[in-house]
């Protein structure tokens, strides 16, 4: 039995083996795997290889039998075996589901995408699945005189246009808001798991505001409108749909925008804070100002040391997280493991990010996994070897405009501790003897 085994799938099982091998850094171990891959192999050696491991020992039940046929399920779904990736709600956070926010498992994902089912949702009063032959898009001018075509878009009109795909972050404003006073939960996934990753399709804004006739030296001001019964309207400047980079979307991922994040139809605001990016967005007005809409005068501001608000702001400044280990996580044997996280900027590319397993004392540069793109994530590695002993993890990110993500210390210099928004504060996992890793601040 054994020697069949071996003899229809080597290389695979030896893949995997060595891959463990090296997370328990049994080198020895290691050598003699390397060493039967490059050969044919000896029975005796696969056998002293397999020891008496039963997933190896005993022929499985889905290597003799018949397995499922296609299309079992029309929209693939993910494995039984990880049903623990969960997007979660924070419990008591929020009074009503309606008006609440479920974050993404960020300790659970590679790469940069966020797979559309795990995306992060923030609603301020219920997400819907809108028909979309019913939906429209109307763009208008506060005054005739700044739009000269006000116009309304079917999503049949709007899908024949010329558009663009680009991966961009979202992250909303109150992302990592429950730790400025101090540690508030335990897991990345309740850090910073009000972010997430797609690539979005639609069509550039500026397209859509020359059919309709702007006039761009005086509209300086878009205002964008949400279809849902939060009335979410966002005030963006014109200086940012110029650039091209803002785009009416209705795609995500490849297919159409899931209802939780807008279907049929959302604004992508590059850079800028989740709440701009309007989802169910059925209007676009041009103005000559800002529209102090509730979400920029009242939410969404920053309560600075001297009493006085910080509002209008909308980039989020660059940050970055280790994902694992973290918060929750385990440690399971000494030896290898590899640190990985993400770094972002609203401002452009992430250049480097610093890791430190000593709470900030020594810092190395991690290797930036491509691509990196503008306002995009930007997956990290770097190695680690664990002896044992405790150790605090940091990850420190700086983008293409020398902008240096800050220590908690440094940031509290300038916004003190009773902001809600804005947080990119430098984040500290802290590795226990026993392996077990949490939550800890760090100035
Ligand atoms: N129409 C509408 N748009 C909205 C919101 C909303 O409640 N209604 N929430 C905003 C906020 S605060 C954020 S952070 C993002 C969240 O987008 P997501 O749910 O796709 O993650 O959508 C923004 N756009
Ligand atoms: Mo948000």
């Amino acid at each position: 039995m054994l020697s069949r085994f071996i003899r229809r799938a080597p290389e695979s099982f030896l893949d995997r083996e060595q891959i463990q091998a090296v997370r328990s850094g049994r080198r020895g171990f290691l050598a003699g795997a390397v060493a039967a891959a490059a050969g044919a192999m000896a029975t005796e050696r696969a056998l002293a290889l397999a020891g008496d491991d039963p997933a190896i020992m005993n022929l499985p039940a889905h290597s003799k039998g018949l397995g499922q046929p296609v299309a079992a399920s029309g929209y693939g779904q993910p494995s039984e075996w990880e049903k623990n990736l969960q997007r979660r709600q924070s419990p008591g956070l929020t009074r009503v589901p309606q008006s609440s926010v479920s974050f993404a498992p960020l300790q659970g994902l590679f790469g940069i995408i966020t797979p559309s089912g795990l995306h992060f949702e923030r609603h301020h009063q219920g997400w819907w699945d809108i028909d979309p032959s019913r939906h429209r898009l109307m763009i208008n001018g506060s005054d005739d005189s700044l739009l000269k075509r006000p116009t309304v878009f079917s999503m049949d009109e709007l899908m024949r246009l010329p558009s663009t795909s680009r991966m961009h972050f979202i992250e909303c404003g109150a992302n990592t808001g429950m730790e400025w006073g101090n540690v508030a939960v335990p897991t990345v996934q309740y850090t910073h798991g009000m972010l997430s990753c797609s690539e979005f399709t639609g069509v550039p804004l500026r397209t859509l505001l020359e059919m309709c006739g702007a006039d761009f030296k005086r509209a300086k001001f878009v205002l964008a409108e949400g279809a849902d019964g939060s009335g979410m309207t966002r005030t963006i400047p014109m200086s940012m749909v110029l650039d091209g980079q803002v785009l009416v979307a209705y795609g995500q991922n490849g297919e159409m925008l899931r209802p939780e994040n807008g279907y049929p139809l959302r604004l992508v605001v590059p850079g800028v804070q989740g709440v701009s990016w309007i989802k169910y967005l059925r209007r676009i007005e041009l103005g000559d100002m800002p529209y102090a809409t509730k979400d920029e005068s009242i939410h969404y501001v920053d309560l600075l040391p001297d009493g006085t608000h910080r509002q209008y702001t909308s980039i989020q400044e660059v940050k970055s997280v280790i994902t694992s280990p973290s918060g929750g996580q385990v440690l399971l044997e000494k030896g290898f493991h590899t640190i990985t996280g993400l770094a972002w900027s609203g401002r452009g590319k992430v250049k480097r990010v610093d890791v430190s397993v000593d709470g900030g004392r020594n810092w190395t540069p991690a290797r930036l996994e491509g691509p990196v793109l503008s306002k995009c994530l930007t997956r990290f590695n770097a190695d680690f070897v664990w002896d044992g002993k405790p150790a605090f993890f940091q990850s420190r990110a700086v983008d293409e405009t020398g902008q240096i993500q800050p220590t908690y210390g440094e940031l509290r210099k300038v916004r003190a501790s009773r902001s809600i928004y804005h947080n990119n504060a430098i984040q500290s996992w802290a590795l226990a003897e026993n392996g077990e890793v949490g939550n800890v601040q760090l100035s």
